[in-house]
């Protein structure tokens, strides 16, 4: 091989290692939460159709009333700099029982969900506009907490993705990939 085509291949892989990085997906089970205060509690044999377990605030036990605590924090490791879309695979009781209080390490706290969709299981996504920023992560280690704003929620899956364009319809394979 000369110079010349060697030099094009690395050329080439550092393009793909990019490209690759770019569209990279980042899915987890909600249950794999590595601290859970309560009200926010894991369920195993609940509610049909969900991965495995999930997470929920049981209808009754968190807002209304005003009640503070409850919360899911997830440690993650994030291979490239990128900007996210955060989905959750999500199961509203009602429209005051369809959101999260959602954190990134020290970023501004964001509101999650407030959609229209009710008693199944469907992904919601954040940002839902253009007109707002999506998630800037960079490479390492990071904690994404959810928390209690409304009770009668539940978490089954979370999946954050570089690809704009990507949208999970059914359960999704946890794990990271290209
Ligand atoms: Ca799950």
């Amino acid at each position: 091989m000369n110079v010349f085509y060697f030099l094009l291949t690395i050329g080439l892989s550092v393009t793909l290692c990019n490209a690759r990085a770019a569209g990279v997906k980042i899915c987890f089970e909600a249950e794999s939460a590595g601290h859970l205060e309560a009200p926010m509690a894991a369920v195993s044999n609940g509610i049909a159709g969900a991965s495995g377990a999930y997470l929920e605030i049981p209808e009754g036990a968190g807002n209304p009333p005003k009640l503070e605590a409850g919360k899911a924090a997830f440690t993650l490791d994030v291979p490239a700099d990128g900007a996210f879309t955060l989905w959750c695979r999500v199961w509203w009781e009602g429209e005051c029982s369809n959101s999260f209080t959602v954190t990134a390490d020290d970023q501004p706290a964001f509101l999650f969900g407030e959609d229209a969709t009710y008693k199944s299981w469907h992904w919601v996504k954040y940002p839902v506009s253009r007109t707002v920023a999506p998630l800037k992560l960079k490479k390492g280690r990071h904690t994404l907490t959810f928390h209690n704003r409304e009770d009668g929620v539940r978490l089954d899956q979370i999946l954050l993705s570089a690809d704009k364009r990507f949208v999970p319809v059914d359960i999704e394979p946890p794990g990271t990939r290209p």
